[in-house]
């Protein structure tokens, strides 16, 4: 089975936002952000009066403008652990345009409009901005040395905490204990469409077209700040080239388009370019990590312990809540007596922190897993083993976890060995051992991760479903789970043919368009087959049990002898196939109405797929270069619908975690600037860099909703960052190195490689 929508992607292309052709954007002016080249600072003056005057410009808005929307919500008084931290009110609240302050670069200052783009460009050259420099706050360190504060009201740049914990007595009784300080780095998700707009005022009614992981969550944020009845505002989401969490509901700059065109009353559209993505749009990860971890030289962990300072940037969005994801998935696939967690939310003047793929789950897997591999060099035993003894056996679940997460289903040590066989573990080992005895230049590593991973968290959310059949035999799909590279069009009609027999080629999806679906949720945290699925499938079977009773009326016969030729999409009496009526004929019968079904399908459950990664790296002891020459894994997420969907999601996702072992950062200087704004200094991986990757199938059906389906969106990048970390690791760690940093760039490696020789 291919996927339905690459023909069209694959010839004429998507059309996304910048790519619409509406009639009512025909006069639309352009959009252009004066956006701070300045981490820290306050802002003692904005001229624009010049800008005013350059060709093409129709206004130059700043937060001088913004007297028209409603006031912002009271101080919530949302400190400490109390109530979910995304996104923080009250002192820690992000403005729209920056007021007296800016508090990142890219953070936006005032907004150029002009009839045409490269006007823009040069009128925001004009804008005056006056700034009186501040220190600026960096990375962990920084802020929580509080000689600057971002928020000087809040007296800290701590925003949450939940405390350290007391020094446990349950490492006391551990033969070995292991203590390593992890950085889990920032990291600009990059989809390959930037963020982008266009927005309509007209009779009372804002229309906004928008790059976004979901329509109806845009609308809702938007009728929030711009205080607007929700029946005012239409959000469309056309096609959308990739969000990776980032594109979660929209953005300031996504406000601000939507409420310039309102305050002008005139049609704008915005893209933005590849520098102002680099900055301007979320990041993710950040977070420093300490962890703890002991047990018996047998192998038995006893104990383990992480603490989190995240750093969530300037403003706290998603990244105030991924700690707490994270702890909740602390203990990883394993069985733990004792697990304790704790976590600090701190504010930097650096780009704020939001879902980035994975979303607080690869930043627990990839301190346990480093832990898990740090205790067996400890006590000098194969870390795969210590792996099997300390995994969850099959016959514990459902199992709740030491970090408090109830996990439903797995095959944990299936999944291991069958990555340990598939990959040809023992030879591997033997190689290694041969290239150390003969002083090969080229070092191999072996590095695994096993994972668990929570999906569908906000499962309580839920996601509709509308599906209608016409009387031509075709049927539509509405559907609240928007694609933005997924698949979904291609699952949508899978699961419309398996239940209804009408061809997939006869099913249309739609999605990310509020006036044609209002309720909806969208795509994330892996969530779309099975809470949007299932919402589907509902559907469907509701509307064949509307058939029924039409065809049973139609052809004269009970319900109970009616049966539905799945293979050929018609109506039949049992034993007597002549009798038969079509869908088409169905439809035609009832009228379309009455061939409709709507689902709001609210009782799914989180999951918790899992698997085992092993990256097979070859280092160059002289330079330091890594190379990963091999990826084998298990990634078992339930019973599987489309297995190139799957496939799709587990390459993608492997391939941007090994981009996060080996290659990306976003780093900042002591100013707050960033030194990696291009894609010439930010190393994303391409094919290049990357094997055919080696997938082994594994299905442990969910057990919390009908299709057994787990999340996949994310798993790759959760199992490949550690597994390909703890390779590269592995390739030196007869010369003494116990530990390096993402990314493992030849520079890292290089310098750990001549410390450990130099050390000899
Ligand atoms: S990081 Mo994802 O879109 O939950």
């Amino acid at each position: 089975m291919v996927r339905t929508e690459d023909p069209r992607l694959l010839t004429v292309g998507g059309t996304y936002v910048d790519d619409l052709r509406e009639p009512e954007l025909a006069q639309a002016a352009r959009v252009t952000f004066v956006r701070s080249p300045i981490a820290h600072a306050l802002i003692t003056g904005i001229d624009v009066s010049a800008a005013r005057e350059a060709p093409g410009v129709v206004a130059v808005l700043t937060a001088a403008d913004l007297d028209d929307l409603p006031p912002p919500p009271p101080d919530s008084g949302l400190t400490g652990t109390e109530g979910l931290p995304f996104p923080l009110g009250g002192h820690w609240s992000e403005p729209l345009f920056a007021v007296d302050r800016v508090r990142f670069v890219g953070e936006p200052v005032a907004m150029v409009i002009t009839d045409d783009r490269y006007q823009g460009e040069d009128a925001a050259e004009l804008v005056s901005v006056d700034y009186e420099q501040l220190p600026a706050v960096v990375g962990v360190a920084g802020a929580l040395a509080g000689e600057s504060l971002l928020f000087p009201p809040a007296g800290s740049n701590v925003a949450v905490s939940t405390g350290t914990p007391a020094d446990s007595a349950a490492f006391d009784g551990c033969d070995a204990v292991v203590e390593q300080v992890i950085v889990n780095q920032r990291l600009a998700p990059v989809p390959l469409e930037g963020r982008a707009a266009a927005a309509r005022w007209a009779d009372g009614k804002l229309t906004l077209w928008v790059s976004t992981q979901n329509a109806q969550i845009a609308r809702f944020i938007l009728a929030g700040a711009l205080g607007l009845d929700p029946a005012n505002i239409r959000v469309v989401a056309p096609d959308v080239g990739g969000g990776f969490g980032a594109k979660i509901g929209v953005d300031r700059d996504g406000l601000l388009v939507a409420w310039a065109a309102k305050h002008i009353g005139r049609a704008l559209r915005w893209a933005e370019t590849r520098s102002e993505n680099m900055l301007a749009m979320t990041h993710g990860r950040a977070q420093r990590q300490v962890v703890k971890i002991g047990g018996t030289r047998d192998g038995r962990i006893l104990a383990y312990r992480l603490e989190i300072v995240q750093d969530t940037g300037a403003y706290s969005r998603m990244g105030g809540f991924l700690p707490f994801l994270t702890s909740l998935m602390a203990a990883g696939p394993y069985d733990i007596a004792h697990v304790e967690t704790a976590y600090q939310v701190v504010m930097t003047n650096a780009t704020p922190i939001s879902a980035y793929r994975g979303a607080g789950r690869p930043e627990a897997t990839a301190a346990i897993e480093r832990a898990v591999d740090l205790f067996a060099a400890e006590i000098g035993m194969d870390a795969t083993e210590v792996r099997r003894i300390n995994l969850v056996p099959a016959d514990k679940f459902p199992y709740t976890s030491g970090s408090g997460a109830t996990y439903d289903t797995g095959e944990y040590v299936a999944g291991l060995d069958k990555v340990l066989t598939g990959a040809g573990y023992a030879e591997l080992r033997a190689e290694q051992a041969r290239r150390r005895e003969t002083g090969d230049v080229l070092q191999l590593g072996i590095g695994v991760a096993s994972y668990v991973e929570i999906t569908a968290a906000d499962a309580d959310g839920g996601e509709t479903a509308r599906l209608v059949v016409h009387d031509d035999g075709t049927a539509t799909v509405y559907t609240g789970s928007s694609a933005h590279g997924q698949g979904h069009h291609t699952a949508w009609a899978m699961l419309v043919q398996a239940e209804l027999g009408i061809d997939m080629s006869k099913v249309t999806v739609i999605h990310g368009d509020t006036d044609l679906i209002p309720m909806g949720v969208g795509t994330y945290a892996s969530r779309s087959l099975q809470l949007g699925g299932v919402a589907l499938q509902k559907a469907a079977i509701e509307v064949k049990e509307l058939g029924r009773k039409v065809a049973a009326e139609m052809l004269e016969a009970s319900e109970a002898d009616l049966e539905l030729d799945v293979d050929r999409g018609v109506w039949q009496v049992r034993g007597d196939p002549a009798t038969s009526t079509t869908w088409a004929q169905v439809a035609a019968h009832v009228g379309e109405a009455g061939l409709a079904a709507d689902v709001n399908y609210t009782d799914g459950k989180p999951t918790f797929p899992f698997g085992t990664h092993l990256a097979v790296t070859e280092v160059d002891t002289e330079t330091g270069k890594a190379r990963l020459i091999r990826h084998v894994t298990v990634d078992d997420a339930g019973t599987v619908l489309s297995p190139v969907l799957a496939e799709g999601q587990r390459h993608g996702g492997i391939a941007q975690g090994v981009a996060q072992a080996l290659l990306e950062e976003m780093v900042y200087d002591a100013e707050g600037n960033p030194v990696t704004g291009t894609l010439v200094d930010y190393a994303i991986i391409t094919a290049t860099e990357l094997p055919s990757f080696e997938l082994l199938a594994s299905e442990t059906p969910a057990t919390v909703n009908p299709l057994g389906a787990k999340g996949i969106g994310e798993a790759g990048t959760i199992g490949a960052t550690p597994a390909t970390q703890n390779s590269v690791i592995d390739a030196v760690s007869h010369l003494g190195i116990r530990h390096i940093d993402m990314p493992l760039t030849p520079a890292r490696v290089w310098a750990a490689i001549s410390e450990a020789r130099e050390s000899r």
